[in-house]
């Protein structure tokens, strides 16, 4: 038996269990940002609402054998309270298989034939952060830091797709929700009857899971561990961005400048401004081929292999969030302090404006939300220390 952070492996079988984090009060209709700002402008035309008292902040998945070993009892808690959720029907068989320590960069691998296809990023350090003269920066992005990344780690070559999450929704009856913020109308604006199978577009399996929650996100990691019996979760804020730059300092893994996104990145471009003439924000004028999200993949890959990082749908990270990178981790941990009830959002989508499809550019929004443009890709340890 392995014993990974927060879950137990304890049996060759398990049973799928379907677990509802419910429907997020709406408040308000406020606007999310890096900075406090609405995302409206130049800031990348995202738009949600603030949610108060987000529902299933905290959540982790605890796997216990039962007396016979063949049934494994799910706990999830919420905020302060445990609770076991229902027993499904169905075990399945549980697929591992476990990289070596000395799991060699570059090399890709998936634990089961639906799991997110992997690949091993290597230890190392990178500075965190913009300098002061970056184009587009803004007063998060700094100070700028050295972190060490001191374990090699795996993360998703793309982002989990609509068939990867349907997976987990077809083998627990995970609710993840009815109700979505969409750019529809002209205007961005929380709709019922949208989801991760309906964002207000068209999608194939292999295109971005959109309008999941970051408490979405960490109900599919917790369930991908408990299929593979590996450690899955989020790739910490500093994670993200190490693996995003792949050894690059310029604001772009491609470039200082925009100039090439449409051959790298999904972004707002000539595309989704023939989709909706009257977009207010600002467009490459180039063609990437995408209106609204692509299927994974489709861009250049960075230097070490990893799809979309810039562009797509935003991805949910681990941490919580904080203005400035002060007094933050240094080894690559996640940032468990700060504004908790939101949660750091990397790398800009599908309806992002150049100036946010950049390596540092960070923004954030309520752990309960779902939006159109946000997605997310999943980390996965190799060792106890990753
Ligand atoms: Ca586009
Ligand atoms: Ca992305």
């Amino acid at each position: 038996m392995r014993r990974w952070r927060g879950v137990t492996t304890a049996a060759e079988t398990l049973q799928t269990l379907p677990y509802d984090a419910g429907e997020p009060e709406n408040t308000s209709a406020g606007t999310i940002s890096g900075d406090g700002k609405p995302m409206g402008g130049d800031r990348g035309g995202m738009s949600g609402s603030m949610l108060t008292g987000a529902a299933c902040v905290g959540f982790a998945l605890l796997a216990g054998a039962s007396a016979a070993g063949s049934e494994l009892g799910v706990a999830v808690i919420v905020g302060n309270r445990t609770e076991t959720v229902a027993h499904g029907a169905a075990p399945m068989v549980h697929q591992t298989a476990q990289r070596p320590a000395d799991a060699q960069p570059g090399e890709r691998f998936r634990d089961c034939p639906d799991c997110p296809q992997m690949v091993v990023v290597p230890a190392g350090s990178h500075r965190m952060g913009s300098p002061s003269w970056e184009r587009g920066r803004t007063g998060d992005e700094g100070p700028v830091h050295e972190v060490k990344i001191g374990a090699p780690f795996a993360l998703g070559v793309f982002e989990v797709t609509v068939a990867e999450f349907g997976r987990f929704v077809d083998e627990t009856g995970y609710s993840a929700g009815s109700r979505c913020f969409t750019y529809e109308g002209g205007k961005w604006k929380e709709g019922r009857r949208r989801g991760w199978r309906n964002p207000g577009f068209g999608q194939s399996g292999g295109h971005p899971a959109a309008c999941v929650s970051w408490d979405d996100a960490q109900a599919y990691a917790a369930w991908l561990s408990l299929k593979t019996g590996e450690r899955y979760r989020l790739p910490s804020e500093s994670e993200w961005e190490y693996a995003a730059r792949a050894g690059t300092s310029t604001s772009r893994y491609w470039a200082d400048s925009e100039s090439g996104q449409c051959r790298h990145a999904n972004g707002a471009d000539a595309s989704l401004k023939g989709r909706y003439p009257d977009w207010p924000w600002t467009v490459m004028s180039c063609q990437d081929g995408q209106a609204h999200t692509a299927p994974v993949g489709g861009h250049e890959a960075n230097g070490w292999g990893l799809h979309d990082m810039l562009g797509n749908v935003w991805e949910w990270t681990e941490d919580c969030w904080n203005a400035s990178y002060e007094a933050g981790p240094l080894d690559g941990a996640a940032w468990g302090h700060g504004d908790c009830a939101v949660r750091v959002l990397r790398g800009g989508s599908w309806e992002s404006t150049p100036s946010a499809l950049r390596t540092a550019f960070r923004v954030r929004n309520s752990a309960g939300d779902r939006n159109s443009s946000i997605g997310f890709r999943v980390a996965r340890m190799l060792t106890p220390e990753s």
